[in-house]
């Protein structure tokens, strides 16, 4: 279980006698509704199964109220799907007395405020379109916290919800639930520096739109990203789940994060270093494989699903064939630990040949000259002609992904567009590796 005590720099003491002690629990971006990108369809893998464990756990450890900072629902036409899980969460928690405080975020700032339960006592959608308002957070009758937060009131807003923020005047501590950009100046998903955040007198900000899990650490502001407590696509790598924030009376708040998450995005590097066989690239993928699933399950109690980014890296002499080989292997890898299952969704071939480039640039054959090239490359020297040749390929790539053959696909949130070719010095290496096998098999 991670623990991130924002220690460091001090997480803000809050009042002594404004306070008693306080559990939250807090999650965003569930965006339920949502199917996650490149895994089985499995009920087990659903955002609405995370959802359920979040409420689950807020029951359980007893919370005295659940945050949550927008983007709950996915979108409009994934509503229906997306209604009946939210509902009966809220249901849950209100049965269970705990009091719910949300914003609504860029996807759902059409469809959370019409959500019926937000009439109802205990369940706070904060916020009217584009306004802050502010909840007291009461614990045996008494007001222990003031919740305060503003909802998206369209699906961009391109100035900082902060211009408009005025701290509650109160002796409680002040928690801010906002849906936005943080640390950005321009952003179509309402941005807001860190200076601002900073100055806003506000004792803890709970923060949605980021998917991955982080906190910033501004001095004196704790400011918590909880992420998506299921993650989405293969970019959300890391663990996921919702946050607990206990503040003790007096104390010093500790955020925690619950590994809850049922899948798992992760990259897997493969050594083949001195793998001469087709078997032993076969047996090294394999238990490089088990060995990470094995680690993220010992991480993730709830674990399911692990979706690997392989990359191999190492020196082989197969290194000129392993391409091949890697691509038709990979997709049907499918490892198991308990209930876990482990499978490849990308491969990324980094191998190198067992040839010394620099024994081989003494020379001036083609082999050399290229040999002598590719440790220009790596060693990012200047040669002749590298940097018009970088210049042609970088110009040949972006031409290639502009391309209006591949506008549909530019137009998919759901597919990772940027990052599928990789960095031109990667590929003109890579390439020029291949062809400096070719070039030494032909002479042989
Ligand atoms: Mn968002």
């Amino acid at each position: 279980m991670s623990q991130q005590g924002i220690g460091n720099p001090p997480f803000l003491l809050l009042p002594a006698s404004a306070m008693a002690s306080l559990r939250l629990l807090c999650t965003g971006d569930v965006h339920l509704g949502r199917r996650p990108t490149r895994v089985p369809a499995d009920e087990a893998l659903t955002v609405e199964r995370v959802w359920q464990a979040c409420v689950q756990a807020a029951i359980r450890e007893a919370v005295d109220a659940v945050v949550l900072t927008g983007d709950l629902i996915d979108r409009e036409n994934r509503y229906f799907e997306a209604i009946g899980p939210l509902l009966q969460g809220l249901q849950h928690l209100a049965a269970a007395s705990i009091p719910v405080y949300a914003v609504a975020g860029n996807h759902d700032f059409d469809t959370l405020p019409g959500v019926q339960a937000f009439d109802r006592e205990g369940v706070h959608l904060l916020g009217v379109p584009g306004e802050w308002t502010q909840q007291p957070l009461k614990k045996d009758g008494e007001t222990v916290a003031i919740l305060t937060g503003w909802s998206f009131p369209q699906q961009h807003v391109d100035r900082s919800p902060l211009r408009s923020f005025e701290r509650p005047v109160t002796d409680h501590p002040v928690i801010g639930v906002l849906h936005a950009d943080a640390g950005t100046a321009q952003s179509r998903y309402a941005p807001v520096s860190h200076q601002a955040l900073q100055q806003s007198g506000v004792d803890l900000w709970l923060l949605g739109h980021l998917h991955r899990p982080q906190t910033l650490a501004l001095p004196g502001t704790p400011v918590l990203y909880p992420g998506s407590p299921q993650p989405l696509d293969p970019g959300e790598q890391g663990v996921h789940g919702p946050w607990i924030i206990d503040v003790p009376a007096g104390g010093t708040p500790t955020l925690t994060q619950r590994p809850l998450a049922t899948l798992r995005y992760a990259e897997v590097v493969v050594s083949l270093d001195g793998c001469a066989t087709p078997d032993e690239i076969r047996r090294q993928t394999t238990l490089a494989v088990e060995d990470a699933l094995a680690a993220h399950v010992a991480e993730q109690e709830p674990l399911r699903h692990l979706r690997c980014r392989l990359r191999f890296e190492g020196r082989t002499p197969l290194h000129r064939t392993v391409d091949d080989r890697l691509a038709a292997l990979a997709p049907d890898l499918s490892v198991m630990n308990g209930s876990a299952t482990a499978t490849v969704e990308r491969v990324t071939v980094a191998t190198r040949p067992v040839h010394d480039l620099q024994a081989l640039a003494q020379g001036n054959d083609p082999p050399a000259v290229l040999a002598q090239l590719l440790l220009a490359v790596e060693e990012g020297r200047e040669v002749d002609g590298l940097a018009a040749l970088e210049a042609r390929l970088s110009h040949a790539l972006r031409r290639l992904q502009r391309s209006a053959r591949y506008q549909p696909l530019r137009q998919d949130a759901d597919i990772d567009w940027t990052s599928e070719a990789g960095a031109p010095q990667d590929l003109l290496q890579r390439q020029g590796l291949l062809l400096l096998d070719a070039l030494l098999a032909a002479q042989s």
